[in-house]
């Protein structure tokens, strides 16, 4: 259990190198791989994501802890996938249409990989049609839009509108965030839910996917 703590505790102070050699350590000492997730890597990417909510440390720290955090999984996943751990949910993320900006966008994908979603991340400048698709082809629970320019905001719609047109609405928790969103935007274009940061992006998500099943 102690290492499974200083995997926590590394992963939170962004040591990817000790998470790393402690994942492998634990590993080769028979601990169980979804403790050395649940409890090490992804407890350890929540206080992280807790802490940068709450303004105690920002978006770099946040950065390396995710970079510690892949190191770990990248040793893990090969374990994890031969005893078939069931990831969360699934969700696809991008920046919408016309839009570059993803370094929030990244923080809410390293925030969902950290509540333990397995994620399609379509990049930037992402058009409605290619979100339904990915969504459908990989059966995704959650479709996450980000938008940082007033102007790309009706994008985030367009994707609505495309879900709409397909029948297909209800089979999606759709989320919206991004510096010139808000709560009311998001009701106005029939999302589900606007989060104002990422860590509430992905509490929100867990709990959203976790109560539809
Ligand atoms: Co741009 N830019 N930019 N820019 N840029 C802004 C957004 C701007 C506010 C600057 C300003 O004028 N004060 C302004 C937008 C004005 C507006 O529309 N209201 C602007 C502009 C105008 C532009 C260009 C048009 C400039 C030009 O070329 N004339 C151009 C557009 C290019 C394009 O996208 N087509 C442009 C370009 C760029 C760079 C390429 C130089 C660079 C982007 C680099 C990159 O992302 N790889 C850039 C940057 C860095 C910024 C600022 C300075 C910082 C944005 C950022 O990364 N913030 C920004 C000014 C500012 O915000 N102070 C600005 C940090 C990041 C962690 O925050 O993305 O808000 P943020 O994410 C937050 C939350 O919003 C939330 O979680 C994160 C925190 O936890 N969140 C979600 C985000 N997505 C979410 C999704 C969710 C939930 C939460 O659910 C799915």
């Amino acid at each position: 259990m102690a290492l499974i703590q200083e995997i926590s505790e590394f992963l939170q102070k962004g040591r990817a190198k000790n998470v790393k050699a402690l994942v492998e350590q634990a590993l080769a000492e028979g601990l169980d791989p979804k403790a050395i997730l649940n409890e090490g890597l992804l407890s350890g990417m929540m206080i992280v994501g807790e802490k940068f909510k709450n303004n105690e440390v920002f978006v770099p720290e946040v950065l390396v802890a995710a970079r510690a955090m892949n190191a770990g999984l990248a040793i893990l996943e090969p374990e994890l996938v031969k005893i078939g751990n069931e990831p969360v949910g699934v969700a696809v993320v991008g920046t919408v249409k016309g839009d570059l900006h993803d370094i929030g966008k990244n923080l809410v994908v390293m925030m969902l990989k950290g509540a333990g979603f397995e994620i399609h991340d379509l990049g930037t400048d992402v058009d409605a049609e290619t979100y339904v698709n990915k969504a459908e082809e990989v059966g995704a629970d959650v479709i996450g839009l980000s938008a940082l320019l007033t102007t790309t905001m009706p994008n985030m719609k367009s994707v609505v509108d495309v879900l709409n047109e397909r029948g297909i609405r209800d089979k999606y928790i759709v989320m919206v965030g991004g510096a010139p969103v808000n709560e009311s935007f998001a009701e106005q274009i029939g999302a589900d839910f606007y989060t104002s940061d990422a860590a509430s992006a992905a509490e929100v998500a867990k709990k959203a996917v976790l109560e539809r099943k």
